[in-house]
């Protein structure tokens, strides 16, 4: 019986090893897909090959003691050995040993981690392209262009709601806001995550590299529909921006003549 567990256990580092193999290709790219999707940012490959440094560390660990109970559980099985199991008390040096393995890894990866963290998040643009403020409230994403003066919280700032258009291959400084709850601003494409806090105007900031359209979606549950608290971000090229843009201040302007108001219901 010990035989059977000991192979059953050791069905994990195998099935895990074999899945993890099958989900890359040769340059630790995902080949079926499983790990990430498609990155479109200037820092996206920081991040994933953080990513994956993490994942060969923690692999190597986990495979290592799958193996090792699984063989403790072969080589021990109570069948074969009848005798009463002796007892030890300890070893100091093994103690030592993965006492300060442990803590070196874990110092490794902190210094490792060190530019990537700087480069995502200390060091923003110094001159971005675009600057666009976001808050998120239930369930919805509310964004502030700046009009054609640049600046906001003037007459002729422009509105959308879950419809984030940014230019190509431009820094974009996002500053992030939230009305009620906690929620999460989460780009996956652009390897962007951050959570926006009531109170806190918190800047972050990406650099997209093609254009298309992707996700925008709440990475936080922030209530009963949060499932549904998603948006498009449309990356396109400067021109297309700017006519979007031009577009929405002509619709803007023409509902404040006929409405009178300057609310924004989205
Ligand atoms: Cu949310």
């Amino acid at each position: 019986m010990g035989k059977f567990w000991a192979l059953l256990f050791l069905l994990v580092p195998l099935l895990g090893t074999g899945l993890f193999l099958v989900a890359l290709d040769a340059d630790n790219r995902p080949l079926l897909n499983h790990w990430f999707p498609r990155d479109v940012s200037a820092y996206g490959h920081v991040i994933d090959g953080l990513f994956m440094t993490i994942l060969w560390l923690t692999g190597i660990v986990f495979i290592a003691t799958e193996v090792t109970l699984a063989w403790f559980i072969w080589r021990y099985d109570a069948q074969t050995n009848p005798d009463p199991p002796k007892f030890t008390h300890g070893s100091h040096n093994l103690e030592v040993i993965w006492t300060i393995l442990p803590a070196a890894i874990l110092l490794f990866i902190a210094i490792y981690q060190l530019n990537a963290w700087a480069e995502t998040r200390i060091r923003a643009p110094a001159d971005p392209g675009l600057e666009v403020e976001v808050t998120a409230r239930q369930f919805e994403w509310r964004l502030r262009y700046p009009g054609a003066d640049g600046k906001f919280d003037t007459a002729d700032d422009l509105y959308t709601v879950n419809d984030l258009h940014v230019p190509l291959e431009e820094d974009i400084l996002v500053q992030l806001k939230s009305e009620d709850v906690l929620h999460s601003f989460f780009l996956p494409n652009l390897r962007v995550k951050q959570d926006a806090v009531p109170g806190m105007k918190i800047p972050l900031w990406f650099r997209p590299t093609a254009t298309g359209s992707f996700d925008l979606v709440c990475a936080e549950l922030c209530g009963w529909g949060h499932y549904k608290m998603k948006g498009r971000l449309t990356v396109q090229s400067r021109e297309d921006f700017d006519r979007w843009r031009g577009q929405l201040r002509n619709a803007q302007n023409k509902t404040h003549l006929s409405e009178d108001s300057d609310e924004h219901d989205g």
